[in-house]
């Protein structure tokens, strides 16, 4: 583990200082009615960073009550398309130009590294921002062959004021990719960005802002699920919720918007992806591959590859290539460049972590490395990998959300197929092989949103992604994304005299 807290080390100079504690509602940054604040804690030490406005049910109606108002009445929904592109395009140069501030809030607030978050993060979200204000003014509906004497047309039109709700692994990209979709379709929102990373949400809506996007627009409500949230998702005034989280708060999310206005929803959740190797691969490459696909963000990511299927005949060489490789893994400071892998989010996710290591110990899984927490203050866990893993143990079936792989062990392609099948989630898998068609044969024999054949964690701004099964439904990204906020409205009239 690399020294933590070093004070002269020059990587500390990048921890920002805090500006944005405020909600920000109708264009101004402002208290909660109730006065509240909620502590947003550094999980490198535990510490309090700031103390963050606390937002509920009503500091939501008034967020609602901006965004209503700015769809129904100001000018953003009526602006050309080419227009809010051009605002789209200056908030993404602001992104771009306040790239080390916002990378730091997000390793300070979520443990996220902060050389990932400089290089990928947050020039992730302006191109993201990018790529949708690109579409703001490519927005058509289509002309239709009707079967009698009529011509007909569609109208995509903004769904209007959209809730969005997002979790705290990516808080950066999870903006962008809800937000900039929803802009670019003339919507007006509320965000309310998860309670343990809520800094750079405050610092975008400050962007935004400078950027042109008028006030009621985007608004933020900072504070916790079961009262901001709760309130998003059943507001009566909310016409959409897009939602990114666990499983049970995407049902909670849905039974709300079905209780309130039958909102329709959109749901990204959880994921427990396989990663299948058959024995043609390049051994080496694929475990380096493998490794990263369940570590990457210290495995909080929901795509994470952390079922790791491993063919017979390669499955020994494999395990000694794994393990030479996480060898070199490095666990410490997400400001330290040489850092791979900062601490857990929070206290919450650290011990719940920890909590599957026990299940996968007790319930007879060979613990190849790691299993242990390091370092004396902060949430830190050792890459840890299980080996000998059975499908029905706790640690092959569950979401783990951290530094977790299982590796079992398969002979066929039939099999392997029926067993990464065997779950209740479908968010991704990789399948690495040589074999044309073996690759295409299991690519669409799995039940899940996006494969990675030869690859992991191939994000592209143009690649929908989104669950099968109880991973969710809805996809972010791709044009998939921008229909998500789009109402399709039909206009029919007589080519000549009126039929009736
Ligand atoms: O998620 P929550 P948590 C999974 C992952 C993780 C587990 C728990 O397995 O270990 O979920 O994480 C808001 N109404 N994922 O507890 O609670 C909440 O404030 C409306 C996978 O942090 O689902 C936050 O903004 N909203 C995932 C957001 O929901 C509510 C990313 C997500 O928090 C609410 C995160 C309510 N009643 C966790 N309760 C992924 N798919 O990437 C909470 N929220």
């Amino acid at each position: 583990m690399t020294e933590q807290n070093g004070k002269h080390e020059e990587y500390l100079l990048n921890i920002p200082k805090i500006k944005f504690t405020q909600l920000f509602i109708n264009g101004d940054f402002v208290d909660s009615i109730s006065g509240k604040k909620f502590e947003t804690i550094d999980p490198r030490t535990g510490e309090v960073i700031a103390k963050i406005a606390e937002g509920d049910k009503q500091d939501v109606d008034l967020a609602v009550n901006a965004a209503r108002e700015a769809f129904d009445h100001g000018p953003w929904p009526r602006l050309p398309g080419s227009e809010r592109r051009k605002i789209l395009l200056k908030f993404a140069d602001l992104i771009e130009e306040n790239i080390n501030e916002l990378a730091g809030l997000d390793a300070i607030d979520g443990g996220k590294l902060f050389s990932m978050a400089k290089m990928g993060d947050i020039p992730g979200a302006a191109e993201t921002i990018r790529y949708f204000a690109g579409a703001a003014d490519k927005i058509h509906g289509s002309t239709l062959k009707m079967s009698r004497e009529l011509h007909g047309y569609t109208l995509r039109e903004p769904i209007g004021v959209v809730g969005h709700i997002i979790p705290w692994n990516f808080p950066s990209q999870m903006f962008a990719m809800k937000v900039g979709p929803a802009l670019a379709a003339g919507c007006t929102m509320v965000v309310k960005p998860a309670e343990q990373t809520p800094l750079s949400a405050l610092y975008y809506a400050h962007l935004a802002k400078l950027a042109g996007i008028p006030d009621g627009v985007l608004n933020v409500v900072t504070g916790y699920g079961h009262s901001a949230g709760a309130a998003i998702s059943s507001h009566m005034d909310v016409d959409k919720i897009s939602f990114t989280g666990s499983t049970e708060v995407g049902r909670l999310v849905m039974q709300a918007a079905a209780a309130s206005n039958l909102k329709p929803v959109c749901l990204e959740l959880g994921g427990k992806s396989p990663f299948i190797v058959f024995d043609d691969v390049d051994v080496d490459k694929i475990a380096h591959l493998a490794l990263i696909g369940t570590l990457f963000n210290k495995g909080e990511i929901c795509v994470a590859g952390s079922r790791v299927f491993v063919q017979e005949g390669i499955y020994d060489e494999f395990l000694v290539k794994l393990l030479e490789k996480v060898k070199t893994w490095v666990v410490g400071d997400p400001f330290d460049p040489n850092t791979h892998q900062g601490p857990q989010v929070d206290k919450k996710q650290y011990e719940r972590i920890l909590s599957y290591i026990e299940h996968g110990k007790k319930e007879g899984a060979t613990l190849l490395t790691g299993g242990k927490p390091l370092g004396g203050k902060g949430y830190y866990i050792e890459p840890t990998i299980f080996t000998d893993v059975e499908d029905d143990m706790t640690i092959a079936k569950e979401e783990i959300f951290g530094p977790v792989m299982s590796v079992m062990k398969f002979k066929t392609v039939e099999e392997v197929i029926k067993r990464a099948n065997a779950t209740k989630y479908g968010l991704a898998a990789g399948v690495m092989t040589n074999n044309l068609n073996i690759a295409n044969t299991v690519s669409r024999s799995i039940r899940a949103g996006v494969i990675w054949v030869n690859c992991y964690f191939a994000f592209d701004r143009d690649l929908p992604y989104g669950g099968y099964k109880m991973s969710g439904f809805g996809r972010d990204m791709g044009m998939e994304s921008l229909d998500a906020y789009l109402q399709v409205k039909s206009v029919a009239m007589p080519i000549h005299d009126s039929p009736w």
